[in-house]
């Protein structure tokens, strides 16, 4: 009797359905689809796939420097161009090295809301170091700090393989989640030496290193936001201080500058309280930030000597200096210096960086012992 019921119930073919009816089964169809949909975004999420990872950049148009930075010892012979933001903590972290090597170089502000001069580039992000060499009429694109800095450095250290080369010893992987693309490096932090042999540094000198420098990207940026944006104020306060170090006022109207400090001030404020969370920040934001200068101390005082690369900076020191001078100007870069020890490293380092003490003989002249590998002629 019940199968008889259950059958005519609804296994009877009907031509009118209840209201009741319509209602069951337009919500069932309703959950479906927000099942499907949610399944699908969720799979979109999860999914991860990788995709050619050659960068096909279009023709790089001329565009009038923002600025030139001329040191007269460099005779690297490269003509090398940074597209940039002028307070991003990347592209500060490379004009460390660049300045610390006494490279010159021409700098090109990217307008960050339009991106007009970067519009060539297949990778999206700044900073993006071009390298004209002389002879060869290909020019070389580097993207990613870490990148810059590592090819720049396998490159002084043996200017004997060319710098073409050892940007193939960087292979990128193309990551898309979600509709959106994520790059990584997987060398980004090693340097291709090619004589291992001769190094000044031991191999848990070298370990340390990278160690540090992946530090800097993966934690010290993170202080960054949070604290420059602690408050509306100390946000305007620090967008302007952009428009000064970042010459606005060369490329903006006077009303156009004004929609982006105050927009961007209001954007990352909320950023940073995202940011906070996120990277699970201390309440009181300062503190991590203090921590991590901190922490940075007191590992460069293991070693007894004035920076973690001993009485010269290595790379972990210019990163952590590019990233804590990506901030100087704001409340919060003053506010560390005054609560912490960090300042007087961070002194040290910065004359380092400013006097070029790192030129490179390959970079000046061939010492005896480096006419072996005969430097590319100028
Ligand atoms: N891993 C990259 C990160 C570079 C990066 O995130 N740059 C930011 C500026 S600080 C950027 O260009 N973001 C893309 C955008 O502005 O749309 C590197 O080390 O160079
Ligand atoms: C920025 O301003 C300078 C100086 O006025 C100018 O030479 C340069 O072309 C401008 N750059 C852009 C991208 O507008
Ligand atoms: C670092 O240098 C700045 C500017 O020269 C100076 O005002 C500051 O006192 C120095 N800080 C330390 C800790 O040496």
């Amino acid at each position: 009797m019940f199968s008889r019921n259950f059958s005519s119930k609804y296994f009877r073919p009907k031509l009118f359905w209840s209201w009741n009816q319509v209602a069951t089964s337009s919500s069932s169809i309703l959950l479906l689809g927000t099942g499907t949909a949610l399944f699908y975004y969720y799979y979109k999420i999860k999914t991860v796939y990788a995709e050619d990872s050659s960068f096909e950049d279009k023709e790089r148009p001329f565009v009038k420097p923002s600025r030139e930075v001329r040191v007269d010892t460099d005779n690297s012979g490269l003509k090398l161009t940074l597209y940039q933001y002028q307070t991003c903590p990347f592209c500060c972290k490379v004009r460390a090295v660049l300045d610390y090597h006494g490279f010159s170089y021409d700098v090109v502000e990217v307008n960050s809301i339009t991106k007009k001069q970067l519009k060539w580039s297949a990778y999206p992000k700044v900073p993006v170091l071009v390298a004209e060499i002389p002879g060869i009429q290909k020019e070389v694109v580097l993207r990613d700090s870490s990148v810059i800095i590592s090819t720049i450095e396998s490159y002084l250290s043996d200017r004997s393989t060319s710098l073409e080369k050892y940007v193939t010893f960087y292979p990128c992987d193309v990551e898309v989640i979600s509709g959106k693309k994520k790059f990584d490096f997987p060398n980004k932090y090693f340097i291709m030496y090619q004589d291992t042999q001769d190094l000044a540094s031991t191999p848990k000198q070298r370990s340390e290193e990278r160690k540090w420098r992946r530090w800097a990207d993966d934690h010290l940026v993170h202080m960054l936001s949070p604290n420059a944006y602690r408050t509306g104020q100390e946000a305007l306060q620090a967008f302007h201080y952009f428009s000064v170090v970042g010459e606005w006022e060369k490329n903006f109207s006077f009303m156009e500058r004004q929609v982006v400090i105050y927009a961007g001030a209001f954007v990352m404020y909320i950023m940073g309280k995202i940011l906070k969370s996120k990277y699970k920040l201390k309440d009181d934001v300062r503190q991590s930030l203090y921590d991590a200068c901190d922490e940075w101390v007191k590992t460069v005082r293991q070693g007894k000597q004035p920076f973690l690369g001993g009485s010269q900076p290595n790379l972990a020191d210019l990163a952590v200096y590019g990233v804590l001078n990506s901030i100087e100007g704001c409340s919060a870069f003053e506010d560390a210096m005054r609560n912490t020890k960090i300042g007087p490293w961070y002194n040290r380092t910065k004359t380092a960086i400013q006097q070029h003490q790192g030129c490179h003989p390959l970079n000046t002249k061939a010492s005896p012992s480096d006419v072996k590998k005969e430097p590319p002629k100028k």
